[in-house]
């Protein structure tokens, strides 16, 4: 029913904190539906065509550190205005600029351990989507959606 699609991240600090149940809730208490979920360990590679936007800045090195520095968990969610929604769930890229209800506001401080990603556009999200999860994502129709949409 709903075609919007973002590709969310939580990144090592926010998995090696036991932070992934935390951050999976918000999204479900939303009402977005959860299409993929996967814990791996990213390779550079899929890190820097990921990130490839942000080659030429100084902290890339520091970035590519700190992604690798342990397993990620990967999730498509779907819902309307699910991409710039999920990001206003995140709060801002500097955490000491998010608000408290978000969740960089309520867990993080530092901008080099934001613990989550997000998609910024629905156009980067399925472009994610795409690398992160090559073998495609599940295609459910929800008995829920009934019941947060009209
Ligand atoms: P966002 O993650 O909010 O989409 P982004 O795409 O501009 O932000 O940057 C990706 C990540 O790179 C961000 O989550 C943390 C890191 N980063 C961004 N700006 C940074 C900076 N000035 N110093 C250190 N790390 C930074
Ligand atoms: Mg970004």
């Amino acid at each position: 029913m709903v075609a919007e699609r973002t590709y969310i991240m939580v990144k090592p600090d926010g998995v090696e904190r036991g932070l992934v149940g935390e951050i999976i809730k918000r999204f479900e208490n939303k009402g977005f539906q959860l299409l993929a979920l996967q814990l791996l360990s990213p390779k550079r590679e899929i890190l820097e065509q990921h990130y490839a936007d942000l080659k030429s800045k100084p902290f890339f090195g520091g970035l590519m550190n700190y992604m690798t520095s342990g397993p990620v968990v990967g999730m498509v969610w779907a819902g309307k205005g699910v991409v710039k929604a999920g990001r206003v769930l995140l709060g801002e890229t500097n955490p000491l600029a998010s608000l408290p209800g978000t969740i960089r506001g309520d867990f993080c401080i530092d901008v080099g351990r934001n613990l989550c990603h997000g998609s910024d556009s629905v156009e980067t999200a399925e472009k994610e989507i795409g690398l992160w999860f090559p073998n495609g994502v599940v295609n459910h129709e929800r008995v829920l959606d009934k019941l947060i949409y009209e």
